[in-house]
């Protein structure tokens, strides 16, 4: 029978070789730079339909490994009016390069319009993220970066 031991280096192994490649940028197509996000910060999505602002909840100036509690605020880019109640925002997440860390979470709305969202970069690397809104025919997402 393997001791713990050797066994707890296997899987160790393991992991080592199958995050190589995600701990690298993957190549972008001209154009397509994403960024990182620093919290805080207010973007135009991609075809400028809506402002998003994405802040961690917390005040932490950077996110971390595990859960990041991020509040969302969005408004519609043409007139800065708010989103209509039945509006939703997905916040997709993965790492490049690697399989089957892929995540997909509905943010809850809040009384006051805002949205809450939790990511949970479960492990150090390159995350990818996406953020999806969708109001009535409306839709426009942003992505983003996190070296984690
Ligand atoms: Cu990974």
């Amino acid at each position: 029978m393997m001791s713990a031991r050797i066994l707890f280096g296997i899987t160790l192994l393991a992991i080592g070789t199958a995050c190589g490649p995600m701990n690298q940028p993957v190549g972008r197509e001209a154009g397509n730079e994403l960024a990182s996000l620093r919290s805080g910060q207010t973007v135009l999505t991609r075809n400028k339909r809506f402002v998003l602002y994405l802040g961690l909840s917390d005040a932490k100036a950077r996110p971390v490994q595990w859960d990041n509690a991020y509040t969302i605020r969005v408004m519609r880019a043409d007139q800065f009016t708010p989103l209509s109640p039945a509006a939703t925002v997905t916040i997709h997440s993965d790492m490049p390069g690697m399989a089957g860390m892929d995540a997909t979470d509905l943010a809850t709305v809040n009384p006051d319009g805002s949205f809450s969202a939790t990511l949970i970069y479960s492990m150090p690397g390159l995350w990818s993220v996406k953020v999806t809104i969708q109001d009535g025919t409306e839709t426009d997402e942003y992505e983003f970066e996190e070296q984690i």
